[in-house]
């Protein structure tokens, strides 16, 4: 099987580099012929017809910080010499996915901004809407001849000296597989791509030439939000955020109708990383093996593989990751709210009973501050004294003004639970670094269902 596989891919290789060096000696053929074209003022995004043409119409648009809604056209070397690209600064290429009205992204333009907002840049969004429009099988088939255009442009910026390194590709959805093709076809040179729900259907048994993968730039990173719809199951990165799980976003719910209710989880990915690059706080996520272990308080701190350097969403070098070697594939999880900013601050919450009972036992826990409330239901198995949870809360942990606790009853149908729950309440904030010592209540908590436990917390800000 491994070397049919091989054989598969070796032959999808070949016949990429063949359409490489055959276009390639087409391009060169005519660059002598491109005319000189005046720049017109600005430039926008195309709309594709249903009766679009046969040709991708790919158009190249530089954004510069003095106006990030005016685009430059910028296809040939002449273009790009004659235009504000400055080959001393980094630059960030955005390739959107499949459109299915053929219309502009709804995102394009604040996610430029957002970029200027975060870094002094090239901006240069790729506009391949004549080819990412009608069906999305058809989309999936342009993405080939697409990627050979933009590993071209590439080319044409690598000859007037940007560095390799400098250039990041910023994929959404179908694109964030573009950018893993252009990132193969320079042998994994670039910085760094950045994939924004990297679309699922059609790729999650694909090759490692075909999606993207952690071999396609030094840095390759991905932000999954609907893994369970439209959005890619499996790590494709170096660091995969799988955010509140990575399947459902809180604030995505049926009350949007139509086609927004349908692409919210998937577009939430854009829309976090906007906000990562505006905003200052932190959205810093921890590696574990399930959601389920992360939110069951099993994974705390970035030791392993981090070195406790835990990775953040944005722009830091490498995700702010100082490991020397960066692991593959590393699932990292993150809990948000459901509108910007989105950042969350995560807590271990511990409840401990004084004795152990025969049923499982049941604690919400209720932290509030002066802007905000937040819970989660901790659950302390039979025989057991000791229940945890990681909770999330929009504000430090040294903000929180109270906790409440409450023991939420078995439904009986007979009679009322009068249970009494007696125990001790502990809680630390997320990364937890070795030798750290948990903030705790300091006396034993009686807790019923009818009468819940409010006390005010003063964890100290370090
Ligand atoms: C920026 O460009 C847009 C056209 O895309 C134009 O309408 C707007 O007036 C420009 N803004 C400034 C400040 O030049
Ligand atoms: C290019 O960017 C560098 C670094 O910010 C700056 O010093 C230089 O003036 C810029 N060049 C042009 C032509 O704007
Ligand atoms: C809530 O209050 C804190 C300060 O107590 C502030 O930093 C934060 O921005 C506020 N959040 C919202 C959503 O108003
Ligand atoms: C614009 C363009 O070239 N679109 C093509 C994308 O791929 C489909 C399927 O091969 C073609 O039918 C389109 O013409």
């Amino acid at each position: 099987m491994g070397s049919l596989t091989r054989n598969k891919a070796e032959d999808h290789k070949k016949q990429l580099l063949f359409i490489l060096a055959v276009t390639l000696l087409l391009s060169s053929a005519c660059a002598g012929h491109e005319l000189n074209v005046p720049a017109e003022p600005c430039s926008d995004f195309q709309a594709a017809s249903i009766l679009r043409g046969s040709k991708l119409k790919i158009q190249f648009l530089l954004f510069t910080s003095s106006n990030s809604s005016c685009g430059h056209r910028i296809s040939s070397a002449d273009d790009i010499k004659n235009s504000n690209f400055n080959t001393s600064l980094d630059t960030k290429i955005i390739i959107h996915g499949f459109r299915a009205f053929g219309r502009k992204p709804s995102w394009i333009n604040r996610l430029i901004s957002a970029f200027f907002q975060a870094a002094n840049v090239n901006v240069v969004a790729v506009d391949w809407v004549y080819g990412a429009t009608g069906l999305y099988s058809d989309a999936v088939e342009n993405v080939t001849k697409l990627s050979l255009e933009i590993y071209h442009f590439i080319r044409r910026l690598l000859t007037l000296g940007v560095p390799e390194t400098s250039i990041h590709l910023i994929g959404v959805s179908l694109g964030a597989h573009v950018a893993g093709l252009v990132g193969y076809l320079c042998e994994g040179h670039l910085g760094r791509i950045t994939g924004l729900d990297p679309a699922g259907p059609k790729y999650t048994k694909a090759s490692h030439e075909e999606r993207l993968d952690p071999g396609d730039a030094l840095f390759v990173e991905a932000i999954h939000t609907d893994t369970d719809n439209f959005g890619i199951r499996i790590p494709v990165g170096h660091i995969d955020y799988f955010i509140n799980g990575g399947k459902d976003q809180p604030g995505c719910s049926s009350i949007i109708s139509g086609y927004n209710y349908l692409i919210c989880d998937h577009l939430r990915a854009v829309h976090l990383y906007v906000s990562a690059l505006e905003n200052s706080c932190p959205m810093m996520a921890y590696p574990c093996s399930s959601h389920e272990n992360f939110l069951a308080g099993h994974c705390l701190d970035c030791s392993n593989p981090f070195l406790f350097s835990c990775p953040r969403i944005g722009l830091l070098e490498r995700a702010g990751v100082s490991v020397s070697e960066l692991p593959k594939e590393a699932k990292v999880y993150l809990e948000t709210s459901s509108s910007a900013p989105y950042c969350m601050y995560h807590s271990l919450v511990e409840f401990r009973m004084q004795q152990g009972r025969s049923a499982v036992t049941s604690i919400e826990v209720t932290f509030r501050s002066s802007n905000s409330t937040s819970r989660v239901k901790i659950t302390i198995p039979k025989q057991q004294m000791l229940g945890k949870g990681v909770l999330a809360h929009p504000v430090p942990l040294c903000q929180i003004e109270a906790v409440m606790l409450k023991y939420v009853p078995k439904r009986q149908i007979w009679k009322k639970d009068e249970t009494l729950i007696v125990g001790k309440f502990c809680t630390i904030a997320l990364p937890v670094s070795s030798g750290e010592k948990m903030f705790c209540l300091s006396q034993h908590l009686p807790l019923t269902a009818s009468s819940p436990f409010a006390h005010g917390l003063a964890v100290p800000c370090v």
